[in-house]
This record gives C-alpha cells, sequence and structure tokens, in this order.
C-alpha cells in the first residue's frame, strides 16, 4: 500500500548541461529498477525545464526544491506551483531543514507551501527532523510532533510524502542508525490520521547504507543529497537490494 519512494535533491548543484549529463549517465541504469519504486529528482529550479523534456515518457518524477504559497505577485526571487506544474513538476521538497535554518522558513510558512502545491496538484516532500542539540536534550519526539501539528493543519495526507531528516546527520556522513530512523518513522506514522504516507529517510544516505536503511520496515524511502549527484552513485541507491 506504501509506496517507495527515493528523491534526490541536489540542492544548489549541477548547472542545466550538467543536469542533461547526469541524465545520459542515470538513464540506462533504470533498466533494473524495479516499476513500483517511484524515483524523483529535484535540481535546481533551471534545470527542471531542460530535465522535463529529457525525462518524457520515462520512469523518473520531477520535484521541485521549494514552491511559494500565492499564485502570483510582487514576491522577488520566488516560484508559484503554477509554474512548476506546467513545465511537468510533480514533487516538490517543502521545510527542509536548510530552508528553516538559512532561509527563515517557520511552520507557519511550511503549512502554506504545503497546502499551495498540493492545491495545484503537487506532491509535497515535507522534511521534519531535530538538531543535534534538540537529540542531545532529549527533545526529539517533542520537536517532531511539534512540526508536524504546526506543519500539517489542514493538509490533505492523501498526498503527501514526509522526509524524517535528522538535521546532524545531513551532509556529515554522520549517519542515524538505521533502526533508530525507523524508530523515530514509525513515531511520526503514529501522528498521522492516513497510515498510507509514504515516510523517507534521509541525512547521509549512500550507496554502502541504502539497503540496511531500506530493510526497515517504516522506511518507506530516501530523501538524498551528495549521493545523488553522482549517476552511479544514484543509480546504486534507487536499485537497493
Ligand atoms: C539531507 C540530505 C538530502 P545528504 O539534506 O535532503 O542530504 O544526503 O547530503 O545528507
Amino acid at each position: 500500500m506504501r509506496k517507495i519512494v527515493i528523491a534526490g535533491n541536489w540542492k544548489m548543484f549541477k548547472t542545466r548541461s550538467e543536469s542533461e549529463e547526469f541524465l545520459r549517465g542515470f538513464l540506462p541504469h533504470l533498466e533494473e529498477t524495479p516499476s513500483e519504486r517511484e524515483v524523483v529528482l529535484c535540481p535546481p529550479f533551471t534545470d527542471l525545464s531542460v530535465m522535463s523534456k529529457y525525462l518524457h515518457g520515462s520512469l523518473i518524477q520531477l520535484g521541485a526544491q521549494n514552491v511559494h504559497w500565492e499564485e502570483n505577485g510582487a514576491y522577488t526571487g520566488e516560484i508559484a506551483a503554477s509554474m512548476l506544474t506546467e513545465i511537468g513538476v510533480r514533487y516538490v521538497i517543502v521545510g527542509h531543514s536548510e530552508r528553516r535554518q538559512y532561509f527563515g522558513e517557520t511552520d507557519a510558512t511550511v503549512n502554506l507551501r504545503l497546502k499551495a502545491a498540493q492545491k495545484h496538484g503537487l506532491i509535497p516532500i515535507l522534511c521534519v527532523g531535530e538538531t543535534k542539540q534538540q537529540r542531545d536534550a532529549g527533545e526529539t519526539e517533542k520537536l517532531i510532533i511539534s512540526q508536524l501539528e504546526k506543519d500539517l493543519v489542514e493538509v490533505d495526507q492523501n498526498n503527501l510524502v514526509i522526509a524524517y531528516e535528522p538535521i546532524w546527520a545531513i551532509g556529515t556522513g554522520d549517519t542515524c542508525e538505521a533502526t533508530e530512523a525507523n524508530r523515530v518513522i514509525g513515531l511520526i506514522r503514529s501522528q498521522l490520521t492516513n497510515p498510507n504516507v509514504s515516510i523517507q529517510y534521509g541525512g547521509s544516505v549512500k550507496p554502502n547504507n541504502i539497503d540496511e536503511i531500506m530493510a526497515q520496515p517504516e522506511i518507506d524511502g530516501a530523501l538524498v543529497g551528495g549521493a545523488s549527484l553522482e549517476a552511479d552513485s544514484f543509480a546504486r541507491i534507487v536499485n537497493f537490494q
């Protein structure tokens, strides 16, 4: 019932030509990928249009890394949901910890972005997770429950992916133990009204730990940063055993 969703979050990496080069190396690997797995690539906005043309008819879905909540308007530097859907974007990452940490994203704006995305038929990937300080203080559960309560107000759980990304494990090489990720993801699931929401793990997912992560019963996929930038590495991840 729960879909497996493996998404690459390219963050602020890859020009348009680099994204084309990636696809030339990556697409042939998908012949080995079981068709029930959803593979999503979330490049910078500037790569979306050209990638959409390449991916037409392939199994890969396109995702954006953010979306604004207004339909349009005087919001310099922002992107509206309709701009994404018109070029074939299907998913959008919302509330990534880097947005919360460096760009003032709050639970209130995360909630607005989730609802705007869904209104336009985009599937949001909502990111939640605790800092090292919160973990050390024993506040992980409280923080995650609070984020979910605030972020999911009036959000449709039939059209949603959640990513558990412990901030201390992002880009550090310091992976959360698979069993611990499984435990927190179980907690997240217990807070939802829809038991079929796909919940990913994110934070230093690599070819050498993906099999163990995906063997956990609560984990339905991965949100992959650094290891999604190389075609061979991301191919190994989407083709996990
Ligand atoms: C967490 C993750 C992708 P990385 O941000 O969202 O990045 O895999 O580089 O830790």
